[in-house]
């Protein structure tokens, strides 16, 4: 479907339903509760009701965006999430590609069967889950892709400044935060959306250090304890990567949201190409990983991981002992570029 009918059919719901439910994916990142907010914010100045609900929290350097606490989150907030789901007439999925990122909330949401819009910019969308699906891979972030949307929206008429205030300053941190303040996933067009908000007003400082001065001094000690006691450089395979243990997590009195970057220290090193960073965590080992060459971390997760997403930024999940990784890490990475179709570091 082309976008421009896109928006005709999303109008079109969102004239016909009354009860709108904002969804992000489990651990929300800038992008998702931006996406979220700044939809949110733009239904409120229409006069349409919606609830966020997130499947999990959302690091504590996010909620600027939310200072009345208004987003719903299932690991806290159960019961408000889930009378949220069950009310709605619609559903609308930010920054995310498969219902399977919403984990415990799926279920309550297939079993509601009111209608599911995406909003989206990772590959390969499942479509068959969604009536709506605004989506697109070759974008910066979720909330570059909700931009274009609403900018055909017909009362925006293509002019930000009839974008409400809150809504802009969601989508601005929404897209310094999944291009890492402007340093990967950087299109034409991202360049183009950060102007036009910035012209508005925009307070980018605030935004800037709302979201990178806003750590814990333990924080700053994990990190420099990361870097120096739990960095492996693997030269040959152009990798480095990094494993947090739970108990290491308490020593340095872990919040959520305390590794958000560190996936990308490592590409400071000259050579180093891909990264990986392992969080152990009560019921599985979170897996982070990125690239900066034509090794795909997206195919990568799929085959080893339990995960996927960008060809550069990526996730997934295993179940093993922590002190497995080491080793399942690297015969993984090796069989890996071993089948590598072409080669694996170019630019
Ligand atoms: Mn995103």
């Amino acid at each position: 479907m082309d976008q421009t009918s896109g928006v005709c059919e999303l109008e079109r719901l969102l004239e016909e339903k009354s009860d709108i439910l904002l969804v992000g994916h489990f651990n929300p990142d800038g992008d998702s509760i931006g996406s979220m907010v700044a939809m949110h914010s733009y239904l409120d100045a229409r006069g349409i009701r919606s609830t966020m609900v997130v499947p999990s929290s959302f690091p504590e350097f996010l909620h600027f965006l939310d200072p009345e606490n208004e987003i719903r989150d299932f690991v806290r907030q159960p019961d408000a999430a889930l009378k949220a789901i069950e009310g709605s007439d619609l559903f609308i999925c930010l920054d995310f590609n498969s219902m399977s990122r919403v984990e415990g909330l799926e279920g309550p949401i297939r079993r509601n069967g009111s209608p599911r819009v995406v909003i989206d910019h990772h590959l390969g969308p499942e479509l068959s889950d969604f009536v709506l699906a605004f989506s697109k891979s070759d974008i910066s972030s979720a909330c570059e892709v909700l931009f274009e949307v609403l900018m055909k929206m017909p009362d925006i008429d293509g002019k930000v400044s009839n974008l409400p205030a809150r809504c802009i300053e969601a989508l601005y941190t929404g897209m310094m935060t999944d291009t890492n303040n402007y340093a990967n996933s950087v299109f034409p067009s991202t360049m183009d959306m950060a102007s036009m908000l910035l012209r508005t007003g925009l307070d980018k400082e605030k935004i800037q250090s709302a979201v990178f001065d806003n750590f814990s001094e333990s924080r700053m000690h994990l990190m420099g304890y990361m870097l120096q006691k739990k960095m492996t450089v693997l030269p040959e395979q152009h990798t480095a990567y990094m494993i947090l243990t739970k108990s290491e997590k308490d020593r340095f009195n872990y919040k959520e949201g305390d590794t958000e970057g560190f996936v990308n220290l490592p590409f400071a090193i000259r050579g180093v190409l891909v990264t990986a960073l392992f969080t152990e965590s009560d019921s599985f080992i979170r897996v982070s990983l990125r690239s900066k060459c034509s090794f795909s971390v997206n195919e990568f997760s799929k085959a080893y991981f339990n995960g996927g997403g960008h060809a550069k930024a990526s996730g997934g999940r295993l179940y093993m002992p922590i002190e497995a990784i080491p080793h399942y890490f690297e015969k993984s990475i090796e069989k890996f570029i071993a089948s590598y179709q072409g080669t694996p570091f170019d630019k």
